[in-house]
């Protein structure tokens, strides 16, 4: 009894010391300020990240009209105008019949003078006079901005949009040869363009356009044909899986793009006229790829196979590629290379090589391979993190880096950073503010990888599901095809 008793006693006095613990313990976390949002991190101590805009609803793309005013899409397809550092309440273009499930929806913008171009997913004519179509399309409008609106719409380009609601490409961008360069992605075909022999003609998927940007009509001087009638005088690249960014060398005027694969392989390519990307019997090194030689590709007239100037091994949904045509980051930055993802919101930079062919990596032990297949390494050419996930990047017209965030885990929340010297930001100017978000949920502009598959299968949006599904489709037609890659 004595014993029992003292137990009681004791499982008493565990009790209250317990309770008066956890008393502690809640009320010095109900008293804690709450946690704040994460913010980015840039590895360069003399540089940081302002955040100028948060709130934004889903937003794929920025272009600068001039110094003070950006021009900002959202996915679901409304043009935003931020002036100041300050997004405007009204859209300056709002389109009609957008289509946006997956990573359709209004895509890519590209400025030249007081043109604007646009890349957008919809069902039906967006203008007066246009042709409709029954399917959903991918389409480039040139548009006129008059100071207040985008007017003066013009058809330049339009597009397969599918099967696949997924790789739809979308970014756009003027050549320093004023010509019209616009990516588009592979949307689940299986053609000659994807580099299997045997599989239906060229049909505008997979590939880079270069096209006058007054009409859309072939650029003189493509690569692969000069005959207007023939789809592949549009072309300056092919077998290209996805894409989410394109952007010319200031110094060479060359093309590069990132592209982002199926599980294996992200890549960051010099594009040269021809290019042959390899999809979908390569993807990164075609070392890497087991039992494929360049003899089984689609070699067409004017093209040539080559393999990526860089590799991230494991797949992470990379997205834009930026080069930094500006003085203000020191010389060491000036005209190097910006590239983002999706997947966990890196920011990742590399030095072009001395004859700006490839990147300053030979000297590096571990990358010397032009490959990033470890955590060390992918640390070596990580620049900063904490984007959330990153859908585009910029040059600002007052010379620092701006990067627009999509965040694929709260249906497509986005912000606006820009990266400046540290001690020079202006806090008028930069003090975040807050729009109202205007849509519904919205997919992730991304990828298909495993571990995005699975953590979409973990979050909620009625979206996702289909994205899942697609997926798997792909998978399987993949499987079938036994296009030679994995
Ligand atoms: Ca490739
Ligand atoms: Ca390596
Ligand atoms: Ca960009």
């Amino acid at each position: 009894m004595t014993y029992r008793c003292n137990v009681d006693k004791t499982n008493r006095m565990m009790t209250s010391l317990l309770t008066v613990a956890l008393s502690v313990i809640i009320s010095f976390h109900i008293s804690s300020p709450a946690p704040a949002l994460a913010q980015p991190s840039i590895t360069e101590p003399n540089l940081t990240a302002e955040s100028i805009l948060d709130g934004l609803s889903s937003p794929t793309s920025i272009a600068f009209l001039d110094e003070n005013n950006i021009l900002l899409l959202e996915k679901e397809g409304s043009v935003r105008l931020i002036s100041n550092g300050q997004l405007q309440p009204q859209p300056v273009l709002q389109l009609q019949g957008v289509e946006s499930n997956n990573e359709r929806g209004l895509l890519g913008i590209e400025v030249m003078d007081d043109r604007v171009f646009l890349y957008v997913t919809e069902s039906g004519a967006q203008v007066e006079g246009i042709p409709t179509e029954g399917d959903v399309r991918n389409r480039v409008y040139s548009y006129t901005w008059d100071g207040t609106a985008l007017t003066n719409p013009q058809l330049l380009l339009d597009l397969p949009s599918g099967p696949g609601t997924n790789h739809q490409g979308g970014k756009v961008k003027i050549g320093s040869d004023n010509q019209l360069y616009v990516i588009v992605g592979e949307m689940q075909r299986e053609g000659q363009l994807q580099n299997l022999q045997s599989g239906p003609a060229p049909d505008d998927t997979g590939v880079i356009f270069r096209v006058n940007p007054a009409d859309g009509s072939p650029s003189a001087g493509n690569p692969l044909s000069s005959e207007p009638t023939d789809p592949l005088s549009k072309y300056y690249a092919y077998g290209i899986r996805n894409s989410f960014g394109i952007d010319f060398d200031p110094v060479t005027g060359k093309l590069w793009d990132a592209e982002n694969g199926e599980d294996v392989f992200d890549e960051i390519n010099l594009v040269e006229p021809g290019f042959n990307s390899g999809w979908k019997q390569v993807m990164g090194p075609i070392s890497a790829n087991t039992g494929v030689s360049e003899s089984n590709l689609v070699n067409m007239p004017g093209s040539q196979y080559s393999d990526p100037v860089f590799s991230w091994a494991e797949s992470r949904g990379v997205t834009d590629i930026e080069f930094f045509n500006s003085t203000a980051f020191g010389p060491s930055y000036e005209n190097s290379i910006f590239v983002g993802d999706i997947t966990t919101g890196t920011l990742f930079y590399f030095e072009p090589n001395a004859d700006r062919t490839g990147l300053n990596l030979v000297n590096d032990p571990l990358l010397s391979d032009l490959t990033a297949d470890s955590d060390d390494e992918i640390s070596a050419v990580t620049f900063g993190t904490g984007f959330t996930g990153i859908s585009d990047i910029e040059t600002g017209l007052d010379g620092n880096l701006y990067v627009l965030t999509y965040d694929r885990e709260a249906e497509g929340l986005g912000s606006l950073y820009r990266i400046l010297p540290s001690g020079t930001g202006d806090d008028d100017t930069v003090a975040p503010s807050v729009s109202v978000p205007t849509t519904t949920a919205t997919p992730p502009p991304v990828d298909d990888q495993d571990e995005v598959a699975a953590e979409e299968q973990n979050s909620e949006g009625g979206n996702l599901g289909t994205d899942d599904n697609e997926e798997e489709e792909d998978q399987q037609n993949e499987d079938e095809n036994d296009g030679g890659n994995e």
